[in-house]
């Protein structure tokens, strides 16, 4: 397959450059046109080529600049949240993590609150470390606490406040940039205050739906968003750490040896937790390497815990817990962990798998890929 994509394009009809073609050219330009021959190689590359980079932001850097902001920046009305977007390096200066995605650190000091708005885009967030902050969603007060994952769907009104003396940082994904370039994007404001200060253990959602293969009777239609506010931690882990268990009694569950994985999904479909968003944590065993594997559509990862080696392309980076990374579309990726490797992974592979685009390529241990 390589062989073929990386095979150059060999111009056939060049034509004689005239005046009476220059002419052409100029008028092509004056009437905004552009013929295809000039631009063919970038529309339809052999390959996806993404004008976004690989790129790793650190936790060490971005947490301190995050409390600085925390300072000297108020949270409210008009700028509505204390969020420092990741700007892609090759996205020319737009804060967009991926020609998809957004991802940014939010901090919100003791006591704040982020004022109720509600738009289309579909946001989530997961939290690294601390707690101390309730998102509240059509007015149900929802605990963020260390590995959380926690989902505002789209057109849901959602504030945040910060009950205790101490800060508390996390990060946001939403599909921001796709709901841009598309044209799709609505927004309104809600309450300049959330509309309740309550500090519940757990979210009325989470005591209707949060029971393994249980539903509400008064809830069997699908829904095409994850009903469930939060997915904690306490499950997550025992899930990745039963996979690993399981192997090591001979059972092949895990997804390649020593990588334990599980996706978050909406409970009514079985499917992704929301219709643009993908979301996975996978956990690599100290001393064990990923196969390589390139898919269509883009990704950013967060370091959950632990220490190791991410191989994104040609370069390698060394991560640690809170560092995020950006992988581009067919770009491939191998992770070495070098104590055990908690990795949170979010994506855009749901748009691309309705669209009939997906695919993927993993490298088989003799080199090869299938
Ligand atoms: C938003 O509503 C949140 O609710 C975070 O925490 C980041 C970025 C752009 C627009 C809205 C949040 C956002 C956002």
């Amino acid at each position: 397959m390589s062989e073929l994509i990386d095979q150059p394009i060999t111009a056939h009809n060049e034509p004689e450059d005239t005046p009476e073609l220059r002419a052409l050219y100029d008028a092509f330009d004056a009437e905004h046109l552009i013929p295809l021959w000039k631009e063919i190689g970038d529309l339809m590359p052999m390959a996806p080529s993404s004008s976004a980079q690989p790129h790793l932001w650190r936790w060490s850097t971005l947490h301190p600049l995050a409390a600085k902001s925390g300072d000297l920046v108020p949270v409210g009305r008009g700028g509505e949240r204390r969020a420092i977007a990741l700007a892609n390096p090759g996205l020319s200066g737009r804060p967009y993590a991926t020609p998809t995605l957004w991802a940014a650190i939010q901090y919100l000091g003791p006591r704040e609150t982020a004022p109720e708005h509600r738009h289309t885009q579909n946001a989530f967030r997961f939290v690294v470390e601390g707690e101390g902050v309730w998102t509240v969603v059509n007015g149900d007060p929802v605990a963020m606490r260390r590995g959380d994952f926690l989902l505002t769907p789209g057109w849901n009104f959602h504030g945040h406040h910060n009950d205790t003396d101490a800060p508390m940082a996390w990060i946001d994904g939403l599909d921001i940039p796709f709901v841009h370039y598309t044209d799709t994007a609505f927004f309104e404001f809600g309450p300049d205050e959330v509309s309740t200060r309550e500090t519940p253990e757990r979210s009325r959602a989470e005591r209707l739906w949060c029971y393994p293969g249980l539903r509400p009777l008064s809830a069997l239609e699908p829904q095409h968003n994850s009903p469930i506010p939060a997915y904690r931690w306490e499950y997550t882990d025992r899930a990745l750490s039963e996979q690993l268990a399981l192997e090591d009694e001979g059972f092949a569950v895990t997804v390649e040896p020593g990588h334990a994985a599980v996706r978050y999904t909406n409970p009514t479909t079985g499917a992704d937790v929301m219709s643009t968003i993908r979301a996975e944590f996978h956990r690599v065993r100290a001393g064990h390497q990923t196969a390589g594997r390139r898919e269509v559509g883009s990704a950013v990862f967060q370091v959950f815990n632990g220490e190791g080696t991410v191989v994104l392309g040609d370069v390698e980076h060394r991560v640690g817990t809170g560092d995020l990374f950006v992988v581009p579309s067919w770009v491939t990726l191998s992770v070495q962990a070098e104590t055990e490797l908690d990795l949170f992974r979010f994506s855009d592979t749901p748009i691309f798998e309705r669209l009939h685009q997906d695919r993927v390529e993993v490298d088989r241990t003799d080199g090869s890929r299938s």
